[in-house]
């Protein structure tokens, strides 16, 4: 897609604010980025690369934590805007296939998730976004009573990960396995571990998930 010179400027614009953890700043680029009618999908997508920032600086000790959780609050703030106009894109799209999505038990990391549930969303698949800290067992019978054709789990925590395997271990157990394509993500996850629990996706950020689910339901 091309990015004209107008909206790479807000682009930029964003993601420093958002990296300075600046509400202001932010909310403005969001608010003049609706109002031009672009893509919202891409400064979400812009804004979910400087949150990542904002945790690799926490995670190098330049922030602290009260610095990311307000960075966290802006960007659910921002996601939610953008969110009601995607959810505009998502009406006229053409119907894909079925989402039931999580972050996994134990874990309430969520701002991830939220932003691969806005773009599937927008991109034509019906959502059902299941919420944070949602139990294995609960992921699978919505699967199961939503008839969904992928399960797609989070997880931000080396403690939580492997619950994203006993999704797959349960769907097994009740006889459902074949009936249903199991997506994972989340920092501390990556296409090794999705083999290893035997997940048949993996995506890296949200573009490669709507990529991938599409990619999956062609098969
Ligand atoms: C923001 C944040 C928080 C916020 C969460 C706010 C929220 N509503 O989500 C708050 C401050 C509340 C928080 C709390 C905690 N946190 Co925290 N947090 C982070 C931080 C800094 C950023 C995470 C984030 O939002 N990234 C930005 C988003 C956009 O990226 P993302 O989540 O990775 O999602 C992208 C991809 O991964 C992918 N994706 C995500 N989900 C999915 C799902 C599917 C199906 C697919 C296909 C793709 C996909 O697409 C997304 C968009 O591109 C990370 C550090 C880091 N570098 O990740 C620590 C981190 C995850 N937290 C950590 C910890 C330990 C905690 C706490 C236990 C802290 C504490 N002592 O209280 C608690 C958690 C309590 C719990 N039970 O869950 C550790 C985990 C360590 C580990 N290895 O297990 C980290 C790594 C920080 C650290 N180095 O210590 N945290």
């Amino acid at each position: 897609m091309k990015i004209e010179s107008g909206q790479e400027k807000l682009l930029e614009k964003g993601y420093s604010s958002l990296v300075s953890v600046d509400e202001d700043g932010t909310l403005e680029v969001v608010r003049e980025w609706i109002k031009m009618d672009f893509d919202p999908l891409t400064l979400l997508n812009k804004l979910a690369d400087a949150m990542t920032e904002v945790g690799a600086r926490f995670e190098k000790m330049e922030y602290y934590l009260p610095q990311v959780m307000i960075a966290a609050d802006i960007m659910d703030a921002a996601s939610k805007k953008l969110a009601s106009k995607m959810s505009a894109a998502g009406e006229t799209a053409t119907y894909t296939g079925t989402v039931v999505i999580g972050t996994i038990e134990g874990d309430i990391h969520d701002l991830g998730k939220n932003i691969v549930a806005g773009m599937l969303k927008a991109s034509g698949f019906k959502v059902i976004n299941l919420g944070r800290d949602v139990p294995v067992s609960k992921m699978v019978a919505s699967a199961i009573e939503n008839k969904a054709d992928i399960v797609a789990g989070s997880a931000l925590m080396t403690s939580t990960m492997p619950y994203l395997g006993d999704v797959v271990k349960r769907l097994h157990d009740m006889g459902v396995r074949d009936q249903c394509k199991v997506m994972v993500g989340g920092a501390p996850i990556n296409q090794e571990y999705a083999d290893k629990i035997g997940a048949d996706a993996y995506a890296y950020n949200a573009l490669e998930a709507v990529e991938k689910a599409k990619k999956m339901l062609l098969k």
